[in-house]
């Protein structure tokens, strides 16, 4: 019988199909049967035109392994599958075409399923969501509903209704109130119940989770819209790398800053990589110190500083407010006032992070005024300069340059006085840069001289506090997150405004605001968002709605809940579901979501606990980042003179005479037509073929031109380098303009081969369905464990996926007699078929256990050769065996299970148990060794009493040869260690 994988693949699906095999039992469902759960999720993919590669299944099928082992231990396991559907791609091919976006995504994800259905993934389907569906969305507005209603109570650390704000408003107005809120001013319970309408519903405003306000954003003009911090890298979007500027513009936010510590605290209970919760503890950046108050002299202005080292204050130089600072004008004086006004007109156009990037480039002003040191009451200069922040702290920093290391750099650049107060343990040199440790003694410091630095930052602070000067503080880097796009393809947010243009969140019967058609997906000619176009889109007929939609992580937050109860149209999910699914229990996905989609969805999670929807307060319980694969990709490198290149094509089953052909006469055609000049011989090393037309350069140190060997045999390049070398920018060019040189040094053409990250824009992908059509869904699976840990980056190097095929066919034949036809023999094992076998269970369920999917991999190869050893054919130990390798290799395992005449699925079996009797050895293998060299080996019982051992070992006819007729001295005999005759 021949291992045919597609008739094996087509006969296992239909018997999951036929018996719902991967269905999730609710607590509600009539079949529950107070099972204990298992959660296992993948973070849902964005369904992208160009369908999955083979790295997008590598999280999915460690997943799976894991899932469908956690069934196999008798659990009611919840493994489903969905799609994060709203995103910039096709909206921005709808704005191309003129299709609605929702056409494109249907189709990819159609594409999507059938995909991951060939990979045998055994997701619960009928759980599907999708984040654009209507009956998604709406409890996606829901939440937003209710985080609109809601304001964060410091004192009982919780979200709380809004109504209970007003009405503590109502009685002693918002003095003693402790709420997350960025309001400024103080009002009494009169000064509330004189408000007007709108008045109030601005205050409230202030307090509420879900808020409007004029924000700084990053605004991606290309892009139309705002991004999200973590969608912006290096100043330019993640996605299309377009130019982002800083912006104010009125936003919608939510307030995830009131949640900055339990974010911080939560980590200490959840099973992450260290890695992951570190990038989130810098992302939330909690930082302990104190506000210290400078009086300006002879002024009523007071300026409050941030810092974390109080205990420097006597080595104050200069204080520095950002440019953006609002006394900045009121302290300037006369004389300075131009030169101010240029300087902060300057800092305006620099975004905060460039102004953090450029450490190097030491810019700022002095006011003409000067502080007060609270202190010793000497005057200090006040400065202005853009390496600080104005939205961190108070935008105010008391500059140390002795001590850090930017007041350092610009002391030097402006003059300012450098003076010393710490007493480093180790020596220093203070003329050439600032020692910035929080580790030493004060010195120069009067009261706190002789004190290391923790206990003098105490100190300080409470000498400030009790002068009346500041007082400690904490401040966090973590921001609230602006949540709106001025976008098309996205959520609607469920808000109106009234006559007086107050918003108000639309009634949740009246959910969901779904997204209404328009005639082009391009903002106004006025510059409003696409949702302005809608044609009498009005609440309630009446009222003009938000056109803003909201930004991508919306539907992501919170779909982990509604798996859990999908068909729901009442609630987001039922408590009685919500409770019983509870957290999940693995989630797998990439590490490219460290601070967004992670922090975002830990906050949903923790905000509906706080309303008690949910009794968890962080979503995920485990969670595991698979590396990344990586492609092989193929450049050509051309050396070239004047920076100019271009592109050759070759297909992918271009034979590689004719590539080298095409090459070399592109080449000469060029160089006469441009300069009258031939190469009589071009060398071309070595020309590799990438998958895919891959039309991406870039330039290496050397001023290489790498250009990739990949496309069509047309020959028709269409895209160059720029000459300056500075941006990998690709502009279309005329071929008939281009021309190249070789270089006359070395005078080749060489191609190389680079690992790097599998992409489309890399056309270095390889698409699974190939490999499955050539080897069949299991060999991919266990091929892609086989690449290495789970966690690691890894190649995607073919070379050994038929090394995998032919052990699942050498495993298939176990099953088969020499006429091919299925047969397992009733014969009792033997002791050595036991051991094999038991060893097997354990080996590969703690493989299982660890994740370590590649060495359970291996662990099979070495069990199926040596079954193949034992020529072992009985069922009491190839049944058992089906049911270890199923996880791995569900389809073949399904089949032969079948074949066993069992007419229940093999996904639900239960999993082997281990017999720990045939995990001990009864015998060892001792090296013998004469005065210490091992000579050979020999296999002896354990517990053998060592007279008998060395009556064996002397009776033994190597022992005699190296006796050679001589009487040992001693012999040496540790158990299950060695032996060693002494002569
Ligand atoms: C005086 C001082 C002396 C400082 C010294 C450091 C070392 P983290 O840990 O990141 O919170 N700072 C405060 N507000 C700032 C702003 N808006 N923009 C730029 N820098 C700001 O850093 C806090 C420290 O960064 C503060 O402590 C302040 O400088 C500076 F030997 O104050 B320090």
């Amino acid at each position: 019988m021949e291992y045919v994988p597609k008739d094996i693949e087509d006969k296992s699906k239909e018997k999951w199909n036929q018996a719902n095999a991967y269905k999730a039992v609710n607590p509600s469902d009539k079949e529950f049967s107070q099972q204990e759960k298992y959660y296992v999720l993948d973070m849902f993919p964005y369904p992208s035109g160009a369908g999955l590669h083979v790295g997008h299944p590598l999280g999915y099928i460690a997943s799976d392994i894991y899932a469908r082992y956690q069934r196999h231990l008798g659990k009611n396991v919840l493994h489903p599958m969905g799609f994060d559907a709203f995103g910039l791609p096709a909206e921005q091919y709808a704005i191309q075409t003129g299709q609605h976006p929702c056409i494109t995504t249907e189709k990819n994800i159609a594409r999507y399923i059938e995909q991951l259905n060939k990979i045998g993934l055994s997701y619960d389907w009928n759980r599907t969501l999708k984040t654009c569906d209507a009956s998604y969305y709406k409890w996606t507005q829901w939440i937003f509903i209710q985080l609109f209603n809601t304001w964060y109570n410091k004192k009982s650390n919780k979200a709380e209704p809004i109504n209970t704000l007003i009405q503590h408003f109502e009685q002693s107005g918002n003095i003693n109130i402790q709420a997350e809120s960025n309001i400024k001013q103080l009002f009494t319970a009169k000064d509330w119940q004189g408000f007007s309408e709108k008045e109030k519903s601005d205050i409230l405003m202030c307090y509420r989770l879900a808020y409007h306000s004029e924000a700084y954003v990053n605004w991606c003009a290309v892009l139309g819209t705002v991004l999200a911090n973590d969608e912006v890298k290096d100043g330019v979007s993640e996605r299309g790398g377009y130019p982002v500027e800083r912006k104010l513009m009125p936003q919608w936010s939510l307030r995830i800053t009131a949640y900055a510590d339990r974010l911080l605290n939560g980590l200490e209970t959840v099973n992450w990589s260290e890695s992951i919760k570190e990038a989130q503890r810098n992302w939330i950046g909690k930082s302990e110190g104190a506000e210290i108050e400078f009086v300006v002299k002879n002024q009523t202005e007071k300026i409050k500083v941030f810092t974390t080292r109080p205990d420097t204050i006597f080595g104050i130089s200069y204080l520095v407010l950002a440019p953006e600072h609002p006394i900045v004008n009121a302290i300037t004086n006369a004389e300075q006032k131009t030169q101010v006004d240029a300087y902060v007109q300057y800092a305006k156009n620099r975004s905060e992070r460039e102004r953090q990037a450029d450490v190097n480039k030491v810019t700022g002003q002095f006011t003409g005024s000067y502080a007060i040191h609270p202190l010793t009451k000497q005057e200090i200069p006040i400065w202005i300069a853009d390496y600080v922040l104005y939205h961190y702290g108070t935008g105010a920093v008391m500059a140390v340059p002795a001590h850090d290391s930017r007041d350092f750099k610009f002391a030097k650049i402006f003059g300012l006085p450098i003076k010393q107060v710490i007493q480093p343990p180790i020596e220093w040199d203070f003329l050439q840069q600032s020692y910035d440790e929080k580790n030493g003694t004060c010195i120069n410091s009067e009261f706190i001289n002789g004190l290391p630095t923790k206990t003098a930052i105490q100190k300080v602070i409470e000498e400030i506090e009790k002068r009346g000067y500041g007082k400690c503080v904490t401040n966090y880097k973590l921001r609230d997150a602006v949540f709106g796009r001025q976008r098309y393809w996205g959520e609607p947010i469920p808000i109106f405004y009234d006559e007086n243009n107050i918003p108000h969140t639309v009634d949740e019967t009246d959910l969901p605001i779904t997204l209404p058609d328009i005639d082009k997906y391009l903002p106004t000619e006025t510059g409003e968002p696409p949702l302005a176009r809608a044609k009498n889109w009005k609440y309630k007929n009446q009222y003009e709605y938000e056109n803003t939609t909201m930004p991508g992580w919306a539907g992501s937050s919170w779909y982990f809940l509604r798996y859990m109860d999908p068909q729901n149209n009442k609630v987001f999910a039922d408590k009685i579901n919500l409770d019983y699914w509870n957290q999940v229990d693995l989630y797998v996905g990439g590490s490219e979501h460290a601070t967004g989609h992670l922090l975002y969805a830990r906050f949903w999670t923790m905000f509906l606990y706080d309303l008690g929807y949910l009794n968890f307060q962080e979503p995920f319980k485990k969670l595991i980042n698979q590396g990344m694969i990586l492609g092989n990709s193929a450049f050509v490198k051309v050396v070239t003179i004047d920076g100019i290149a271009n592109i050759f094509y070759i297909s992918d089953d271009a034979d590689e005479d004719i590539a080298k052909k095409i090459i070399q006469d592109t080449i000469n055609r060029t160089l006469r037509a441009q300069h009258n000049k031939n190469i009589d011989e071009i060398t071309i090393e070595r020309i590799g073929f990438a998958y895919r037309h891959r039309p991406i350069d870039y330039v290496d140190d050397n001023n290489f031109i790498a250009i990739t060997a990949v496309g069509d045999i047309e020959n028709k390049p269409i895209k160059h380098l720029p000459s300056d070398f500075n941006k990998a920018q690709t502009i279309n060019i005329d071929y008939n303009n281009s021309y190249y040189y070789i270089s006359e040094k070395e005078n080749k053409f060489l191609c190389h081969r680079e690992v790097e990250k599998m992409s489309k824009s890399k056309f270095n992908v390889v698409n699974p369905d190939d490999i499955i059509e050539k080897y069949g869904a299991d060999t991919f699976r266990m091929f892609e464990m086989f690449l290495g840990p789970i966690e690691m980056h890894k190649p995607f190097i073919t070379s050994g996926i038929t090394g995998v095929y032919n052990f699942l066919r050498k495993f298939f034949r176990l099953y088969f007699n020499e006429e091919g036809v299925f047969y397992l023999s009733n014969e009792k094992p033997n002791e050595e078929e036991l051991k094999l076998l038991h060893r097997s269970i354990k080996k590969i369920r703690d493989d299982i256990e660890r994740f370590s999917f590649n060495t359970g991999v291996s662990n099979f190869m070495i069990l199926v050769n040596k079954l193949q050893e034992l020529k072992c054919n009985k069922k009491e130990i190839l049944e058992p065996i089906i049911i270890l390798i199923s996880p791995f290799a569900p389809f073949t395992a399904e089949y032969l299970w079948s074949l066993t005449g069992h007419n229940q699925c093999v996904v639900h079996q239960p999993y082997p148990h281990y017999n720990a009797e045939y995990l001990v050895d009864n015998s060892f293998n001792y090296p013998v060794s004469f005065n210490g060299k091992t000579r050979f080996n020999i296999e002896l019982p354990l517990n053998m009493p060592k007279e008998q051992v060395e009556q064996i070992v002397l009776a033994n006819e190597q022992t005699k040869k190296y006796l050679n007729n001589s009487n040992p001295k001693k012999i040496i005999f540790v158990e299950k260690k060695i032996i060693n005759i002494v002569l």
